[in-house]
């Protein structure tokens, strides 16, 4: 039996970035042409192929929907040889589908994995999420404040002004009262037309991404893998899961979640050290998009462990004739 500390992440980390890259890479073809789903599917299939190849007993727990709905990279599909650690994976082959179609900045392909039992098996609904970066004190925000007073108490704590802190949303119709709060403190706004995932990471490098916070309703299941990446680069954040029907009651419920109410906490939603690799598909404040030149396609990967809170930026050229 495969004990938990059977986990070597150290060694699992390089294998889970090229997981990562191959997914971008096989998405490549596909950059700005407008189609969504032929770009997703690329990304899943490589990503899919990939992980089989690694030694892991692996299983999905955030992926492409349920077992009915997503024939690859569902939730609950094994992954791996069968040999290996039991560890848990979060993915999202092609975060920002509509990005990649358009060639908007931000896309990312993201993976994450750890131990069996180690990140939160979120439902596919929406999340009410909060992060900010590392160098705070603990605490200084949380979920139950309204948006101008998580902007007044992160300004007092960056010694600041209101008008020297820019907050990341998703542009959606659900946000336009907390858009209008915010704006209301003096803070300055990134709306975001996708990928919050990319938004929430923003955070952990504010000086390099000019954001110093992230707001908003975004699905739960990007919300878990925002956390894995977090909990690598340091930061806080929270999710409460937001529920608009009777069927996302009766999701979380299969997903083992009986308090539709919690507030989690970074280290609730990824309660043990993981690994989180992600590559630029198109380019973004935190990772270059794939760049193509004749017989190569370059990406950029970031690869993070947050049990040593190491971050490698990796650079990889993929012959493309071979
Ligand atoms: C976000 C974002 C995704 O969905 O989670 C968002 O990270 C939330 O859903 O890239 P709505 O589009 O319904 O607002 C995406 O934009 C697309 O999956």
């Amino acid at each position: 039996m495969s004990q938990k500390s059977d986990f070597n992440d150290r060694m699992l980390s390089l294998g889970l970035a090229r997981v990562s890259e191959a997914a971008a890479i096989a998405s490549a073809d596909l950059i700005g042409r407008g189609d969504e789903k032929a770009a997703d599917q690329a990304a899943v299939n490589a990503m899919r192929q990939q992980l089989n190849l690694l030694d892991i007993q692996g299983v999905v727990v955030i992926g492409e929907g349920e077992r009915d709905e997503a024939p690859m990279l569902y939730i609950g599909e094994e992954v791996g040889t069968g040999n290996g650690p039991a560890v848990d994976i979060a993915l999202d082959p092609l975060e920002g589908t509509t990005l990649t179609a358009k060639d908007m900045p931000n896309a990312l392909t993201v993976i994450a994995m750890g131990p069996r039992g180690s990140m939160l098996h979120a439902p596919d609904t929406y999340m009410d999420k909060l992060a900010i970066g590392p160098g705070y004190p603990e605490g200084i925000l949380n979920l139950d404040m309204t948006p101008s007073e998580r902007v007044t108490a992160l300004a007092k704590a960056r010694g600041c002004s209101p008008n020297d802190i820019t907050v990341c949303v998703l542009e959606r119709p659900r946000h336009e009262a907390i858009i209008s709060e915010i704006r209301g403190t003096g803070a300055s706004i990134r709306l975001i037309t996708d990928g919050d995932v990319a938004g929430v990471i923003h955070t952990a490098e504010a000086n390099l991404t000019g954001i110093d916070m992230y707001m908003g309703q975004g699905g739960a299941p990007e919300g878990v893998l925002a956390a894995a990446a977090l909990k690598c680069m340091g930061g806080q954040m929270w999710g409460r899961l937001v529920f608009r029907s009777d069927d996302e009651r009766a999701r979380a419920t299969k997903a083992g979640i009986s308090d539709f109410e919690r507030v989690y906490t970074r280290d609730e939603m990824v309660t043990e050290d993981v690994i989180f690799a992600a590559t630029g598909v198109t380019s973004g404040s935190i990772l270059s998009g794939i760049k193509r030149e004749p017989g190569w396609l370059t990406t950029e990967t970031v690869l993070m462990r947050s049990k040593t809170g190491s971050i490698r930026r990796m650079s990889y050229r993929h012959p493309t004739g071979r």
